[in-house]
């Protein structure tokens, strides 16, 4: 049976499943991957009390409370971290930058997707958020904020396609956290730390390394995360 087959059969499934127990079971398409936990990206049980993402939704990002409301995937919503995981829901949902709009195809990788409404479930790592635009050289921009106090945006250039890798190490040259780690086309590209080792734990305050090495290209900016 073909895939996109089994995938609309699926989708279908879901929505039916959102009926018999959710009148709104558009909303499930209306934030990144919503259709990976169907009603249970927003309810701790499908049509029951809402989980902390949920709630955050209910709060301030319907365009109504009533049964047409829609959900307002913005940024803001995308930089909260509803479950207190230490990790955005834009972060959790593959969209950081809160971009996504409903109807355009989801967004990073799916097989990274975790549940922005369970502090149990986060995600390993968070990849690279795209702004794939020409860009004739290698670069290392830099990061702002910086010093950061929770989260800084490093931002880079790819004059060609590679594999790339951005990495923070520490000052004794011991890599703490591994940002990206794909293969990526020539254009400008921003990644959020958010002050985080690779483990999850937040890291000391001090100063960092910040190494993009892509193709013949190899740039370090330090980075100083404030107490
Ligand atoms: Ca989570």
């Amino acid at each position: 049976m073909p895939c996109h087959f089994i995938m609309y059969l699926t989708l279908i499934a879901s929505t039916i499943s959102c009926i018999q127990i959710d009148a709104r079971p558009f909303r499930v398409f209306q934030v990144p991957h919503g259709n990976i936990r169907s009603c249970q990206t927003c309810h701790v049980e499908p049509g029951g009390d809402r989980n902390p993402f949920g709630q955050d939704i209910e709060r301030l990002y319907l365009t109504s409370r009533d049964i047409d409301g829609d959900v307002l995937w913005t940024l803001a919503l995308a930089l909260l971290d509803s479950d207190g995981d230490g990790f955005t829901n834009g972060e959790e949902l593959q969209d950081a930058s809160g971009r996504w709009k409903p109807l355009n195809p989801f967004p990073g990788d799916t097989a990274l997707v975790t549940h922005p409404g369970d502090a149990r479930d986060y995600p390993a790592r968070v990849f690279c958020e795209l702004q794939a635009d020409l860009a004739t050289v290698f670069s290392l921009t830099g990061n702002y904020p910086n010093p950061f106090l929770r989260s800084t945006f490093i931002e880079f250039s790819l004059a060609e396609h590679g594999i790339t890798t951005l990495d923070i190490f520490n000052l004794a040259g011991i890599r703490v956290r591994r940002l990206a780690e794909c293969e990526l086309s020539a254009g400008y590209y921003t990644v959020k730390w958010n002050g985080h080792d690779d483990e999850g734990r937040r890291v000391a305050p001090g100063v960092y390394l910040c190494q993009l090495a892509s193709g013949p290209y190899v740039g370090i900016r330090r980075v100083v995360m404030m107490r």
